[in-house]
């Protein structure tokens, strides 16, 4: 090769083969990574981007951990579904979120059928939460210990545990998670708490709940699933995310996707590339913002276009494994903001003089 287009392509270099994670990493996160599910390792162009770990540092099991395979009869435990995800892991030296131990949703069906007094639902939600997190003991990074146990408007939401026990279930899910795993950081995991509002005092309530009862909550998890042109501004992600590490607990972006309407387009992509670099970004500004999470990486295998009719197009890589300009939105975002902006002092906002 001729030393000037060596010397092109080493200049080229950083940009075409900045990966993700890596880039996460130099900025000081702990991680960039993703969600995956065990269907989806038979596509092997997938598996050899979700094990590069370059591009992903970390993975959350989309759903082979929660209570419907995990616990799919009273008393009946089941890990193999949970594993295939943590081995894949552990293989290759990549972070585990591990996703989760309480939630509403995706129950056992034995578990809404049954009529539980006080005694006997406290006993068996200790002894799920325990069992499932001594199971992965020293192999998960975080917990979401309770997943989205809140109201848009902030209250709690009405499911099997909080009808029975009111909000002791969050005291008694955080309580076990940290006898079964001390080592794992403990996380409130949720959704549309991503900019200031009712809901994020919600998750705020929570923290203080758990932190007030002499227990420990080390994170929130904000969710971020987004639509394209809709996504909270860099600043309200910002001063939402400072809101909870002021109460003493670390923040992650947990499940991003960013949904547009078919079908994509270059205005909408150009957008999308925007809002990824947005919240990216906020979690760049703010220092225990440990780490991002996209919830999977490729348009085929995300949730969106099932749930949402007319929508998709949310993640990085397009069916056919080429980028979406937004994976250009993450890079930028990763390597734009390497510093955290100092806040404003405390100091400043005194009304009287300090004496000294
Ligand atoms: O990605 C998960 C999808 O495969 C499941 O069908 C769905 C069922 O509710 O759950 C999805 O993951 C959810 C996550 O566990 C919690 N936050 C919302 C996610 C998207 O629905």
């Amino acid at each position: 090769m001729h030393l000037s287009s060596t010397l092109a392509a080493a200049v080229a270099l950083p940009l075409a083969s900045a990966q993700l994670n890596q880039l996460a990493q130099k900025a000081g996160k702990l991680y960039f990574g993703t969600a995956t599910d065990t269907g989806e390792l038979t596509n092997a162009e997938y598996v050899s981007i979700l094990t590069n770990t370059k591009e992903f540092g970390q993975l959350t099991p989309a759903n082979g951990m929660k209570w419907q395979f995990i616990e799919p009869e009273n008393g009946v435990f089941n890990f193999t579904e949970g594993e295939i995800v943590s081995n894949l892991a552990a293989k290759d030296k990549q972070l585990l979120r591990c996703h989760n131990l309480v939630w509403h949703s995706q129950l056992a069906p034995w578990v809404t059928a049954t009529t539980w007094d006080k005694a006997n639902l406290t006993a068996m939600l200790r002894e799920h939460v325990y069992r499932e997190a001594s199971h992965w003991r020293g192999q998960c990074y975080a917990w979401d210990v309770v997943n989205e146990g809140l109201n848009e408007d902030g209250t709690y939401r009405s499911d099997v545990f909080y009808d029975t026990l009111g909000d002791e279930y969050f005291k008694i899910a955080f309580e076990e998670a940290a006898r079964a795993d001390p080592g794992a950081k403990l996380y409130y995991n949720d959704y549309n708490i991503e900019s200031p509002g009712p809901k994020s005092e919600g998750a705020k309530r929570i923290v203080r709940l758990i932190q007030d009862a002499g227990l420990r909550i080390d994170g929130v998890g904000l969710q971020s699933h987004f639509i394209v042109g809709e996504t909270p501004t860099i600043d309200q992600q910002i001063s939402n995310m400072r809101g909870f590490t002021d109460l003493g607990v670390d923040v992650a972006i947990t499940e991003l996707d960013i949904r547009l309407q078919l079908p994509a387009d270059a205005e909408n992509l150009a957008q999308q590339s925007v809002d990824y670099r947005t919240s990216v970004g906020a979690c760049m500004q703010v220092k225990r913002c440990v780490g991002v999470t996209v919830w999977d990486f490729y348009d085929p295998f995300s949730w969106v276009p099932g749930v949402f009719a007319g929508f998709g197009d949310a993640t990085l890589y397009f069916d056919n494994f080429t980028k979406h300009p937004a994976y250009n939105g993450v890079v930028e975002a990763l390597t734009n903001n390497t510093k955290c902006k100092p806040r404003p002092s405390k100091m400043l906002k005194r009304s009287k003089p300090l004496i000294v």
